[in-house]
């Protein structure tokens, strides 16, 4: 596509390389996930992506649809339609026995299905190249939150056993419209990640420890840092990993926040 050097007005030119074109001439999308302990500041580091690089699109997780399962109660022919609400998130939370599996069945599907939205048309009129961030991904929900419940005993080995074989099918026949090119993995200590979870002060996450916080952050480090989580999918296995020190302030912190954009930036450029 031709274009007059100078005359685009893109806000963030520095941020997008030129649009690479698949083998079938269409236009490839980037995608990377940000990875990152509970509270860690993911969306909040979202939220700076967005505004520093307004052309990107940032896939939020679904937690709002975790704390409001509709179904539906009507009995019988002719009974009026009615729904009732539940919170998974809380469930999980209040009895992880008997809900972790069904709340990774739904976290996972519903992210599955977020991310499969085409991506808006202006991403894919653009020029560059066009970037989707997810906030955590089907990776994450299998390699640290199902499988840190099961090596709880939350998930039993039967669930587990299931749970494992859908997630590779959801996988191999979906895995190429979400693939990722790399990983954003905020990095903090546990008691970092404690403080924001308490001070954004999530209702269904009041009985969070500490300890779950340090079990969640061992599985981050054998799957980004040390790579000694068992990873069944191919490229997967080698992906570019970027790593952030999100102990600091970056949201309030001028510097910080300019040094991450940069390194984002970069990161992307390599991809
Ligand atoms: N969550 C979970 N299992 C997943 C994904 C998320 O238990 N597979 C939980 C952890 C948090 C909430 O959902 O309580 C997401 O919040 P945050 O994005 O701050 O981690
Ligand atoms: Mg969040």
């Amino acid at each position: 596509m031709a274009h007059k050097a100078g005359k685009r007005s893109f806000s963030c030119s520095s941020c997008l390389s030129n649009k690479s074109l698949t083998e079938d001439g269409k236009a490839g999308v980037k995608r990377v996930s940000i990875e990152g302990n509970i509270a860690v500041g993911k969306s909040t580091f979202a939220r700076l992506l967005k505004s520093a690089c307004p052309d990107w699109e940032v896939v939020a997780e679904p937690v709002s649809k975790w704390q409001n399962i509709k179904s539906g109660t009507s009995k019988g022919p002719g009974a009026s339609p009615q729904t009732t609400a539940s919170n998974l998130l809380e469930m999980m939370y209040q009895d992880p026995q008997r809900w972790s599996y069904t709340f990774q069945t739904y976290s996972c599907m519903s992210r599955l299905r977020t991310q499969l939205q085409p991506p808006p048309a202006h991403l894919l009129s653009s020029e560059r190249t066009p970037v989707q961030v997810y906030e955590r991904s089907i990776y994450s929900d299998r390699y640290i939150f199902a499988l840190n419940m099961f090596e709880l005993g939350c998930i039993n080995s039967t669930e587990w056993a299931v749970y494992k074989d859908w997630h590779s099918l959801l996988v191999e026949q979906f895995g190429h419209q979400v693939e990722l090119e790399g990983i954003i993995y905020l990095r903090a200590q546990p008691k970092k990640c404690m403080d924001r979870l308490e001070h954004r002060g999530r209702e269904e996450e009041k009985g969070v420890k500490l300890d779950y916080l340090e079990k969640l952050h061992i599985q981050h480090e054998r799957w980004l840092v040390d790579k000694s989580t068992e990873i069944h999918f191919e490229k997967l296995k080698q992906i570019p990993v970027l790593q952030l020190d999100a102990s600091v302030e970056f949201q309030s912190d001028p510097e910080v926040r300019e040094q991450f954009i940069t390194q984002v930036k970069n990161f992307f450029k390599a991809l």
